[in-house]
């Protein structure tokens, strides 16, 4: 065999055998933000099968970029704990104690890394444009490649199976959008519907994205900023503590009712 040959059919074999084991899994994830990442890793350490689809080639969401492309970002002492699981490096801010700067193309690289080491599936490119809604609970994704996206044509998607869907899309919060518009949930909020996002309040903000993480529908959940917009929390920008605790909170709400089931 030639090894052009070897090479291509390699890929096409691995990539198969790889999607094809993520068309069932335990919890599948959109959108591979800080937040995402961080609750991938925590379920898969725990014994879960875990799928993130991401619309971007490169994952990390919003934390390459710093503050204003100023590759930096800011983490609090409460979250420090899981910058050390993922090895990632950190100084004290000097006269502020408690707070930390680090480098964030460090950081999303080894989020990334860490997701994926600890057993994590990341499907980069593909977008979720739709949920599988079966007798009023959701069951999983309905997924296509972002160019399929991108350039509008008209080609039906593949489905993914997952007995937990957790929204990490950021401020948007399209999965949660979608189901509340589309299947027309009744989400766990004071209206029952997307609250919206706030201008900038750090501090409460911070607090909020952390206290917004939680189950909106059963089987659907929601972290980072996907959390803070369904439920009204302030924004916060290029400080990231809340946003890893959220990645935390939600795996332990997935893991326990991954166990009760
Ligand atoms: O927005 P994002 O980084 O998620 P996050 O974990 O973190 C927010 C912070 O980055 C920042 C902040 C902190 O102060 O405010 O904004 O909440 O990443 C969301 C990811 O989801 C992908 C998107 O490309 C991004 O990488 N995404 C969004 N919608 C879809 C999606 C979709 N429908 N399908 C696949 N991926």
């Amino acid at each position: 065999m030639s090894i052009e040959n070897v090479i291509s059919s390699a890929i096409v074999r691995s990539f198969s055998e790889k999607l094809l084991e993520n068309l069932v899994v335990d919890v599948a994830i959109v959108g591979g933000g800080p937040s995402a990442l961080v609750a991938a890793k925590y379920m898969c350490e725990a014994g879960l099968k875990v799928a993130i689809f991401e619309r971007k080639l490169a994952p990390g969401g919003g934390t390459w970029g710093g503050g204003m492309l100023f590759n930096e970002v800011v983490v609090q002492e409460s979250a420090v704990f899981i910058l050390d699981a993922f090895g990632i490096r950190h100084q004290p801010i000097a006269g502020e104690e408690g707070y930390y700067t680090l480098d964030s193309v460090e950081m999303a690289s080894a989020l990334i890394y860490g997701a994926v080491h600890a057993g994590a599936r990341i499907f980069n490119a593909m977008s979720v444009e739709d949920i599988v809604f079966k007798e009023g609970k959701v069951n999983g994704l309905v997924v296509n490649w972002t160019p399929v996206e991108r350039l509008g044509m008209h080609v039906d998607p593949l489905t993914v199976i997952a007995d937990a869907v957790l929204d990490g899309t950021g401020h948007p919060s399209e999965i949660i959008r979608l189901a509340s518009e589309k299947a027309q949930i009744k989400l766990d909020t004071p209206t029952g519907s997307i609250l919206g996002e706030r201008p900038m309040w750090v501090d409460s903000g911070e607090a909020s994205t952390v206290e917004n993480t939680r189950e909106y529908f059963p089987g659907l959940f929601a972290c980072g900023m996907s959390a803070n917009n369904v439920a009204g929390g302030y924004r916060m920008g290029p400080i990231f503590g809340g946003m890893m605790l959220s990645g935390h909170k939600v795996a332990g709400l997935i893991i326990e009712r991954c166990r009760k089931k």
